[in-house]
């Protein structure tokens, strides 16, 4: 791809889009940044990156601003309804994502992940564990830092967590490795149905061939149904023994292939949780994928502490246990968090309606939810789902879902903020959210 003089529009100036018209004007390409939101909102972001080749177009879209554009390049969070989204596929402006513009230019080989849930923790994992077999290894993507910002660079391996929203414009976008988690229902105010989610999420596997390893879950029926489809080599995972592929026994993780066996216990593991099993055998099918050191994987096992804000500890209190999984922002999430705990939970959920199907908790609700408090825009969209099914109290903020808690927790008990929901009506971020459920639970 040659940038040089392209007029390129991007689209969305947070994270993906100032780097993506840093990297951008750097090679040499007319650069137009838009952005709904205005100039004196963007000051700092616009002082960031004074370079003559950018220019601004702030504070609304007009169809006009793309007269004469070669490329568009839209940020994950912009999505296809957007306006200039829609009038460059009416003009037949080529439109691609950032991680495919990163893709073109790396020269690194790529490990990506994607599914709904379970993504940074496997993401980070697979890092580790190459990090420590002392690989040159860069960890990027959704989880954080854009991949284009890792260009160039002398890199053995890049490990990408990747979303739905980047793989919505790919083309030739092909990880030598790809890993397909999970797929439960998330972001339907964004795609049509449960079935445009899971073929976006599909893409990731499109442009492999049979060089490539694509990472597939047995125990997710979804999942496991593109194995007829993908033109690269299947490496599975999942709960049943296989005498080829990735599967847990008892407290071991355990790898099989080609007549060889490999077994990782799991007794020193800090990490709880089925839905973390499931991320170690997905890091481990990955992992094995590529000649490595021996005993790098166990070592992250051993001693990998988790991530912030998903299924985080926070602390202990007169016998009740709080803990903040602000990650968990779509319904199957908190699936796999209640699936985690053999005590009672009080559960803190609400935030912005993602249009998941709450029903799918039903039967985690009957088991161990002993009190529902519900916060925020959906809480009175989730009442009416799964209200009936244990004590419900509706309150407004994530305070007041606190005290709430805390007034009728007993001792054994577990407190969980696992909102179902993302947190743009009362916060920043899933981060900022987890940041204040601390603030308010060390405060108690
Ligand atoms: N904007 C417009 N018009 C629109 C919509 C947005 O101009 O119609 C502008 C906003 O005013 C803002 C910018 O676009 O200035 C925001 O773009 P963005 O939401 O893509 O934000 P980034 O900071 O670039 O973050 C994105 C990912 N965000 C989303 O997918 C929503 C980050 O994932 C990712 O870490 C980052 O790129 C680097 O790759 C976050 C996320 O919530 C964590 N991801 C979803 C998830 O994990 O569920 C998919």
């Amino acid at each position: 791809m040659d940038l040089k003089g392209k007029r390129v529009m991007v689209l969305g100036f947070a994270r993906t889009g100032q780097a993506t018209a840093r990297f951008l004007a750097g090679r040499g390409a007319e650069v137009w940044v838009s952005d709904r939101r205005n100039e004196n909102e963007l000051q700092a972001e616009i002082a960031g990156l004074a370079d003559d080749r950018v220019h601004f177009l702030l504070g609304g879209e007009k169809r006009s601003w793309l007269d004469g554009m070669d490329l568009l390049i839209p940020s994950p969070g912009v999505s296809q309804e957007n306006s200039l989204i829609q009038e460059a596929i009416r003009k037949g402006i080529e439109i691609l994502s950032e991680i495919e513009v990163a893709f073109q230019f790396l020269g690194s080989p790529l490990i990506a992940i994607t599914g709904t849930n379970g993504k940074s923790t496997t993401t980070t994992l697979i890092g580790e564990m190459l990090k420590v077999a002392g690989l040159r290894v860069f960890v990027g993507g959704n989880i954080g830092r854009p991949l284009i910002g890792f260009i160039p660079g002398d890199w053995d391996w890049g490990v990408v967590e990747v979303s739905s929203f980047q793989l919505e414009w790919v083309r030739r976008f092909r990880p030598r490795i790809a890993l397909l988690l999970n797929l439960a229902e998330d972001h339907l105010d964004r795609y049509p149905d449960f079935r445009s989610y899971g073929e976006t999420k599909g893409r990731i596997l499109a442009a492999q061939t049979k060089e490539d390893v694509a990472v597939l879950n047995r125990s997710d029926p979804q999942v496991w149904s593109m194995k007829t489809t993908v033109r690269s080599r299947v490496v599975s995972f999942g709960w049943d023994e296989v005498a080829e592929g990735v599967y847990a026994e008892r407290s071991e993780i355990v790898w099989r292939s080609g007549g060889q066996e490999e077994r990782f216990p799991l007794s020193r593991a800090k990490i709880q949780g089925v839905h973390n099993v499931e991320n170690l055998m997905a890091a481990v099918a990955a992992v094995k994928s590529i000649p490595i050191v021996p005993g790098s994987i166990q070592t992250v096992i051993d001693q990998f502490p988790g991530l912030e804000h998903r299924l985080e500890f926070v602390r202990e209190k007169a016998g009740v246990r709080f803990y903040n999984d602000s990650k968990g922002t779509n319904v199957g999430a908190v699936v796999k968090s209640l699936e985690s705990f053999s005590s009672p939970v009080i559960l803190l959920a609400g935030g912005v309606d993602k249009k998941g199907d709450y029903g799918v908790l039903e039967a985690q609700m009957k088991k161990k939810v002993k009190k529902l408090v519900l916060f925020g825009e959906a809480r009175q969209v989730i009442r009416e789902a799964l209200g009936s099914l244990t004590e419900t109290v509706v309150v407004d903020g994530l305070d007041a879902a606190v005290e709430e808690a805390w007034k009728s927790a007993v001792s054994g008990d577990v407190v969980l903020l696992s909102p179902a929901c993302s947190s743009f009506d009362m916060f920043k971020n899933y981060a900022e959210r987890g940041e204040a459920f601390k603030a308010l639970v060390q405060a108690l």
